[in-house]
């Protein structure tokens, strides 16, 4: 019997971030040494490019805006991105499973995530967006994150949205700066989850096949994260992912689910399937759910969800249920997931 490398089986993943958010969830991942996913930045702004950490760096509209950015106008960075097309699918090509992470909402995340989702779904890869959508005090850049994810939608597989309002709206003290850096740890927990899990032995093995299954054409999405620890941690653990305000919609008509548990070393098969099952009860009977797990040495006692529900609308701008509801709870729970390694 001949003698194969198995990790020449192991999907090849990449994360790409566009515009100065995206960049700067790349700048996270490849700060925490992502091994599972090589990372990408993409963007008009040299300034800002030169700030980053990331395995490749593209500067694009190098003849049109000269580095200088796309100063707001996502049609001037849909054709920068389009003018550098060649060098983005050098930098993308090979790889079976793309993240794409923008805000939504300014000039080059906005323009050019759907140039680089189409080239990439082109190039033969899996397209799964991460993007945020502005703060209502944004109230210009609105209509251009609707724009973008209009967009996304015709390009990319699919397109998880993460609303910044909805950290205010249960984290309202919390300053500018740390308010993104929380969302973006949600992002970036939730990349470095799934690529860990499909990469290096877990305790359930996510399985590209699978994760292609949910993902593929499957629109917007929604992600929803828990955590429980102490007595009756599996019931928390449920009950906490399914409370979770980052988006509200009903999830009831949802009709593909991937879930993601994470805990320390006392974690079990049956805990997580129980998990597993308790957070896409609501789902739709025939729903495809699939699963994953991973052990965290880190996390001790503590169990953490990520459940990313394809399939549903997102209410965007409708603020959120929870506002004016005490948030102190929610606002440890938040701190905690914050966390890179949790994953
Ligand atoms: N979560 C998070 N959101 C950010 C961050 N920076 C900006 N945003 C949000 O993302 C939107 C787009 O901002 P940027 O990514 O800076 O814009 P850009 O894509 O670089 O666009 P231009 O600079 O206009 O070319 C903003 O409206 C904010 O809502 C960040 O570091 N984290
Ligand atoms: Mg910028």
């Amino acid at each position: 019997m001949t003698d194969i490398d198995y990790k020449d089986f192991v999907a090849r993943l990449a994360v790409v971030g566009a515009g100065g958010q995206g960049s700067n969830l790349v700048n996270r991942l490849y700060s925490s040494r992502i091994k599972s996913a090589t990372t990408i930045a993409v963007n008009t702004d040299a300034k800002h490019l030169n700030m980053i950490g990331a395995d490749k760096k593209i500067l694009i509209g190098k003849t049109t805006t000269k580095g200088m950015g796309a100063g707001g106008f996502p049609e001037v960075a849909a054709k920068a991105a389009s003018a550098d097309i060649e060098e983005i699918r050098d930098a993308i090509r090979g790889y079976d499973m793309i993240f794409l992470c923008a805000g939504m909402g300014g000039g080059t995340g906005t323009g050019s995530a759907p140039v680089i989702a189409k080239a990439a779904k082109e190039e033969g890869a899996l397209v799964v967006a991460f993007v945020t959508y502005p703060f209502s005090l944004e109230r210009s850049r609105k209509l251009k994150a609707d724009w973008g994810i209009e967009q996304l939608g015709k390009n990319a597989d699919t397109t998880i949205i993460i609303e910044n309002d909805r950290i205010l709206s249960y984290a309202p003290n919390l300053q500018m700066e740390k308010a993104f850096e929380l969302i973006d740890s949600i992002a970036a927990n939730a990349i470095k989850g799934i690529s860990d899990t499909l990469t290096f032995p877990s305790l359930i093995n996510l399985d590209f096949a699978d994760v292609k299954s949910v993902m593929r054409n499957a629109g917007t999405a929604v992600i929803n994260l828990g955590i429980g620890s102490g007595h009756d941690k599996v019931n928390k653990a449920i009950r906490s992912t399914l409370d979770h305000p980052l988006l509200e919609v009903g999830t009831s008509g949802g009709k593909n689910a991937l879930i993601h548990v994470s805990g320390g070393a006392s974690l079990t098969i049956e805990e997580a399937t129980r998990i597993g099952g308790g957070v896409t009860e609501n789902l739709d009977e025939n729903a495809n759910v699939i699963f994953g797990a991973r052990l965290s040495p880190d996390a001790g006692d503590q169990i953490k969800v990520m459940s990313i529900i394809t399939g549903v609308k997102p209410m965007l701008g409708k603020g959120s249920r929870l506002s004016g509801r005490s948030s102190n709870n929610l606002e440890s729970n938040l701190d905690s997931l914050a966390g890179l390694d949790g994953f």
